[in-house]
C-alpha cells in the first residue's frame, strides 16, 4: 500500500479539500499534515482555531486515514518520517511565493523517488465565498484585536512594520518573499507610527495630530487589512483623556498602545538630548498605566509601557527601576528605546531585565542600531522588533526627486520608466 501525503493549512474545509483527498485516496493511504501554527503565520493565514481542532477536523473527513502535525512548511521534517510514495497539492503552488515550497519538495522527494501529484484547483463560488469569510472573520475587531497575544506565544519574535494609510497598510498586509531559509516569510502586524502619521500629514511629530486624526488613519488601516496593529499612542495625554482612549482602540480593534514616559510637549525621540524633553515620574506615569488597564474591557487588549531613560542619558539603572514599576502598576508590555549606533545598551537593559522578569514581553524600535538581526534581539530576550518608519523614509525621497524631475523636464516622459505601470496601479487595490 503506498503512501500519499498532502498538507492543509486551513481552519474551513470546503470543496477544494475534499477533491485532493478523492484524489489522494486513488493512490493509496492518505496522510493528512495539519500545518503547525507558528508555520501557518509565517506562510499563509493566521489560525482561527488551534492545532487540536484543526487535527480533529481533519481527521473527521471521509478518506483520511490518518492525520499527523507538520511543523515545517517546507516539508522536511514529515518527508524524514514518513517518506511517502505521493505528496499531493492544488496546482495552485506552482505560481508565485508557494513555487519555492514545491520546488524544495520536488528536491526532498526525487532522493527516493517520491512524486509530487497536482490536482487541478478548485475555482468556484464556495470556495471563494469560503476563503473570504475567514478573511472577513479576521479582520473583526475581536478576532484581530487578541492576534498580537496570540502571535507573542507562536512566534519566535513578532515582526512589525509601519503603516500610516490604507496602501502601506496593504504592503504590510500583502508582502510575502521567500527567506533566507528558503521559508515564505511576512510582517506579523503593523506599527501606527506617530512619526510617521504626522510627517504624511506635513506636520511636526509633537502630539500635534491629534487622537481623532491618528483614529480616522487607524480606520482607514482597519478597513483593508486584517493584520494586528499597534498604535504609537505618544505620551497618552491626560490620564482622563487616556482612559477614554483606550475603550476605543479596542472598540476598534487596536490590539496594543505603547505610550512613553514623556510630560509636557513631546519630541521625537530619535532627537535625544538635543532638544529639551521631560521624562515624567514613575509614579505618575504608573498612575497613568493603572487607570487604562482600570478602564480597559476585554482581556486581550495591551498596554505597553514605553521607557526614555536610555534616550534621555538617565542610565540603566534608572530604565530598569522602571521596567519593574511599569510592570507593577499593570503594563502588558516594555519597550526599551535607545538612539545609539550600536545594539549594546539595549542587549544590556534586555539581559538584565530578563534575569527579574522572564516573561513580560519585550519590544524594540531597532531605527539607529540597523545592523542587528531579529533572531540576535530575540535571543535577549526581545518578543516584538518594531521598523518603525522605514516605509515613510523609502516613499518620500523618490517622491520628491520625481517631482524635480518633471519640473526640470517640462514633462514627464522622463520619469515614466522607474513608475508603477498605472495599469498596475489600478489593479493593486481589490474590488469586493
Ligand atoms: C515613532 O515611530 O513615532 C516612534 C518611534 O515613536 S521613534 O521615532 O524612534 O521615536
Ligand atoms: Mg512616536
Amino acid at each position: 500500500m503506498k503512501t500519499v501525503y498532502t498538507c492543509f493549512s486551513t481552519d474551513v474545509i470546503h470543496d477544494g479539500h475534499l477533491n485532493i483527498i478523492r484524489h489522494a485516496k486513488k493512490y493509496g493511504r492518505v496522510v493528512v499534515g495539519c500545518l503547525s501554527d507558528k508555520e501557518m503565520i509565517r506562510c499563509t493565514k493566521f489560525p482561527t482555531t488551534s492545532e487540536e481542532e484543526r487535527i480533529a477536523l481533519y481527521q473527521s473527513l471521509e478518506g483520511v486515514d490518518e492525520v499527523i502535525l507538520q511543523d515545517n512548511m517546507l516539508y522536511d521534517d514529515m518527508i524524514e518520517k514518513i517518506h511517502p510514495d505521493y505528496v499531493v497539492h492544488g496546482d495552485n503552488w506552482r505560481e508565485g511565493a508557494e513555487r519555492a515550497v514545491r520546488d524544495h519538495v520536488e528536491g526532498l522527494l526525487r532522493v527516493y523517488g517520491g512524486q509530487i501529484v497536482d490536482v487541478p484547483y478548485t475555482y468556484s463560488e464556495s470556495v471563494k465565498k469560503v476563503d473570504q469569510r475567514l478573511k472577513e472573520k479576521l479582520s473583526m475587531p475581536e478576532y484581530r484585536r487578541k492576534r498580537l497575544r496570540q502571535l507573542i506565544t507562536m512566534t519566535p519574535v513578532v515582526k512589525v512594520m509601519e503603516a500610516h494609510s490604507g496602501l502601506t497598510g496593504l504592503i504590510v498586509e500583502k508582502t510575502v518573499v521567500d527567506g533566507e531559509d528558503g521559508k515564505l516569510d511576512q510582517f506579523d502586524a503593523m506599527w501606527v507610527s506617530s512619526l510617521c502619521d504626522s510627517t504624511d500629514k506635513g506636520k511636526p511629530d509633537i502630539e500635534l495630530v491629534d487622537m481623532t486624526s491618528r483614529l480616522r488613519t487607524i480606520d482607514d488601516i482597519i478597513e483593508v487589512t486584517t493584520k494586528p496593529i499597534i498604535l504609537d499612542g505618544d505620551t497618552g495625554g491626560l490620564t482622563e483623556h487616556f482612559v477614554y482612549n483606550v475603550r476605543t482602540l479596542e472598540r476598534m480593534g487596536v490590539s496594543a498602545v505603547i505610550i512613553e514616559d514623556k510630560t509636557g510637549l513631546k519630541k521625537n525621540s530619535l532627537f535625544g538630548t538635543e532638544v529639551v524633553q521631560t521624562q515624567d515620574s514613575i509614579e505618575n506615569f504608573s498612575a497613568k498605566i493603572t487607570a487604562g488597564k482600570k478602564a480597559q474591557l476585554s482581556d486581550d487588549f495591551m498596554i505597553i509601557a514605553r521607557i526614555e531613560s536610555l534616550i534621555l542619558e538617565q542610565g540603566m539603572e534608572d530604565a530598569l527601576k522602571r521596567a519593574v514599576a511599569y510592570t507593577a502598576a499593570g503594563a502588558d508590555g516594555i519597550m526599551i528605546h535607545s538612539r545609539k549606533k550600536e545594539p549594546e545598551e539595549i542587549f544590556e537593559f534586555c539581559d538584565k531585565f530578563r534575569q527579574k522578569d522572564k516573561k513580560t514581553p519585550i519590544v524594540v524600535v531597532p531605527t539607529s542600531f540597523n545592523q542587528v538581526t531579529e533572531e540576535e534581539l530575540a535571543s535577549h530576550g526581545v518578543n516584538i522588533v518594531i521598523y518603525a518608519n522605514q516605509l515613510m523614509r523609502a516613499a518620500f525621497p523618490v517622491m520628491q526627486e520625481t517631482a524635480e524631475e518633471i519640473l526640470k523636464a517640462h514633462r514627464a516622459k522622463e520619469v515614466d520608466a522607474k513608475l508603477m505601470p498605472f495599469k498596475d496601479i489600478i489593479r493593486l487595490i481589490d474590488e469586493l
